[in-house]
């Protein structure tokens, strides 16, 4: 067995019962695929997730990536390029396309829930798949000739990075200084340095296609401050002509990889372009300046990504962390406590234990549900987009999400896996047992792509005070709404009058930090008041819409349950019903807490002297 422990019986609950995603499939954009098609590749994936992927998640972080100086160049172990290999055989990278470049025309919803099984499998094979992905920005935004690049990226599996950060330069992107220097010829020189992309060089395909934002400089280029004036530039590893065929070699070279914490099969570069000999030659896509807002529709990807690989990771800890406390038997019920000679019980018989797993339990699901409600509203963009609807709204409620999605959910995986590994006690702690490379392979989530604070300040000032709450009150309006159907016949009533609270607490710190901000005209400092409180805000909406996720999930569970389903099922929905009574009771009543202390928030830690921490 592998270390891989999927959950389909949840995402399909999610996709067919919660979300009722067959009613969309077989029609409009998503008319090639039918509710068997969706079911089949699950399954399909499931396996190869739970097998061959899942084979060589410990050997590849145990040996990592090789870097050899002299030639710029990364290999990767065997086993983990015969995962790739077995992924990109499959043509699994299919689900993420567009019809017209090759896709299935498979909804989001499907397209993520097979992704968090190769995410919690193996993630850094998905990531190594970006090639095709990518491409479908260059031809969103390519000339023509870029277009033809594009399929070739899909057709010749070529691999792909996104170009951001360097030493000076990581969340604030726009202090980046790698030029791009205007030719004659139509094409760009680069020069500088990039640090931490991932997948920049390797041995699992043999083109590589950067997509690298650097500040333009050329005649009748006007020189930009900040993301603004950045653009962004295809850049090769090797040249290429019209059919794909290699040529020389471009000047982005690979000059260092990272030693790290986890995601070992990752390689982590260190990118120089233009300064060993060679040239680094890249070719604008689009027009100039417009390269952070094309980033943008790759970070957006990717953003969904990590969040999904985090909550994804979290379900496979739980249920190793389940299976392991179902069999270890250590200690006596507690009411036996003082028997010396009681019966040693499985160690889910200790509350504390059961503390631990149904914490887990709740988030993983909780957050499952919530990415996948996140998605239904890319199924419904592309539908409506289909259809020639107006769906303004339907993208402002997606974009205000995917920062829950990502912030929180990596937040709050990395901190319920450390909870998965107490519960294997000491033998957590070893290698003998996947989740310490969980917890490590899982770190990364809250810092890459955007840390959280970045996360929590997109959620406050561009998601909610730039959009003027709109996408907020659709969410608010519909848990609202939920709470108002007083559906169940009644049952759940305290924990629908717990999220009721919820709701009126985080309304009431959302009022308090618009306060904050109002304030500021007066006095510029009160604007540390909202960025003291910018990550509480966005964890508390993380538990607010987990909350009402899991009580979405119990009330349709419970509906199930009165029909009398079999054994296998009936203990589903009741742990369906138990997750969201025990989040409302002992989770939910945390944002009262918390919305106290951020109303009384004062500015005291920021006057506070440097020397005094
Ligand atoms: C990284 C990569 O960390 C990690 C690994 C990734 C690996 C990817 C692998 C993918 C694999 C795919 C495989 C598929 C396989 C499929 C299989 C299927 C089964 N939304 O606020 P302003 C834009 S990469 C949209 O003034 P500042 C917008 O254009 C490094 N757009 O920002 C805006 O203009 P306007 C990641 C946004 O103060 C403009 O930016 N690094 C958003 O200048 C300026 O906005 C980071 O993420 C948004 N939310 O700059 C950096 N926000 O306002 C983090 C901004 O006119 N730092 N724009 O619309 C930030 O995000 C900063 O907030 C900042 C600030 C840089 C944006
Ligand atoms: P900093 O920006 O220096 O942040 C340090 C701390 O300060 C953080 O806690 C941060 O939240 C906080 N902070 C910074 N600014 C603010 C602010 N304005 N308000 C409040 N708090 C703030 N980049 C790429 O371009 N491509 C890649 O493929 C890529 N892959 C990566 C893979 C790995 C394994 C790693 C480690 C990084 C990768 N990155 C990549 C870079 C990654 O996106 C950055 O590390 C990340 O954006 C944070 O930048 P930084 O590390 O410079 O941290």
């Amino acid at each position: 067995m592998g270390h891989y422990k999927s959950n389909l019986r949840d995402l399909e609950f999610n996709l067919f019962e919660v979300l009722g995603v067959q009613e969309s499939l077989g029609t409009g954009p998503f008319d090639q695929a039918d509710e068997e098609t969706a079911r089949g590749v699950l399954a399909e994936l499931e396996k190869l997730a739970s097998g061959p992927l899942a084979e060589s998640f410990a050997e590849a972080d145990r040996l990592g990536t090789t870097f050899d100086p002299a030639t710029h160049s990364v290999t990767l172990p065997e086993s983990f390029k015969a995962a790739y290999r077995a992924l990109w055989d499959g043509e699994w990278y299919r689900l993420s396309l567009p019809v017209e470049l090759g896709g299935y025309g498979i909804p989001p919803t499907v397209q993520w829930a097979a992704s968090e099984l190769i995410l919690g499998s193996n993630p850094a094979t998905y990531m190594y798949l970006a090639g095709p992905n990518f491409a479908t920005v260059i031809s969103r935004s390519g000339t023509e000739e870029q277009r033809k690049w594009a399929q070739l990226m899909i057709d010749k599996g070529w691999g792909a990075t996104m170009v951001l950060t360097e030493p000076d330069a990581g969340s604030d992107v726009g202090a980046g200084r790698t030029k791009a220097v205007a030719q004659e010829d139509g094409s760009w020189h680069l020069e500088g340095v990039k640090r931490f992309i991932t997948s920049g060089d390797h041995d699992l395909t043999e083109n590589i296609m950067h997509l690298v934002l650097a500040r333009p400089e050329g005649p009748g280029i006007e020189a930009r401050p900040g993301t603004k004036g950045l653009s962004l530039f295809l850049v090769p590893k090797f040249h290429f002509d019209e059919a794909g065929e290699l040529g020389e070699r471009n000047g982005a070279f690979v000059t260092g990889v990272e030693h790290k914490m986890g995601l070992n099969a990752s390689a982590t570069c260190e990118l120089t372009f233009g300064q060993n000999g060679v040239p680094a030659k890249g070719w604008l896509l689009g027009e100039v300046h417009d390269g952070i807002a094309q980033m943008f529709q790759v970070i957006e990807y990717a953003r969904m990504m990590v969040g999904t690989k985090a909550i994804g990771t979290l379900s496979t800890g739980y249920l190793n962390a389940l299976d392991y406390a179902k069999e270890r038997v250590q200690g006596a019920d507690l009411p036996q406590m003082t028997n010396k000679n009681a019966p040693r019980v499985p160690i889910t018989r200790h509350a504390d234990v059961r503390r631990l797993l149904m914490l887990q339990k709740a988030y993983a699901e909780g957050m499952r549900g919530l990415y996948l409600y996140t998605a239904s509203f890319q199924d419904r963009i592309l539908a409506g987009k289909a259809a020639g609807e107006d769906v303004s709204l339907l993208e402002r409620v997606n974009n205000l999400l995917l920062p829950i999605v990502k912030g929180v959910g990596s937040e709050r995986a990395y901190e319920m896996l450390t909870l998965s590994l107490q519960t294997l006690g000491g033998s957590g702690y070893l290698q003998d047992y996947p989740i310490e490379q969980y917890i490590r392979d899982a770190k990364i989530d809250s810092l890459y792509e955007g840390t959280t604070a970045i996360q929590s300040m997109d959620f406050f000032f561009r998601k909610i005070i730039r959009d003027n709450g709109q996408a907020l009150l659709h969410v608010a309006t519909e848990i609202q709404t939920f709470l108002a159907a007083e559906s169940g016949n009644g049952r759940l009533k305290e924990e629908r009058e717990l999220l009721k609270q919820a709701l009126e607490d985080f309304q009431g710190m959302l009022g308090s930090m618009v306060g904050f901000l109002t304030s500021a005209q007066e006095d510029q400092a009160n604007i540390h008041k909202v960025g003291q409180n910018t990550v509480r805000l966005l964890m508390s909406a993380g538990d607010l819409l987990i909350g009402w996720t899991l009580l979405r999930q119990s009330e349709i569970a419970t509906a199930a349950l009165d029909a009398d389903p079999g054994e296998k099922d009936r203990l589903f929905y009741e742990g369906k019903v138990a997750a969201a009574r025990f989040f409302a009771t002992t989770v939910l009543p945390e944002l009262s807490a918390r919305r106290r202390s951020l109303e009384t928030t004062d500015n005291a830690l920021m006057d506070l002297p440097e020397g005094a921490f």
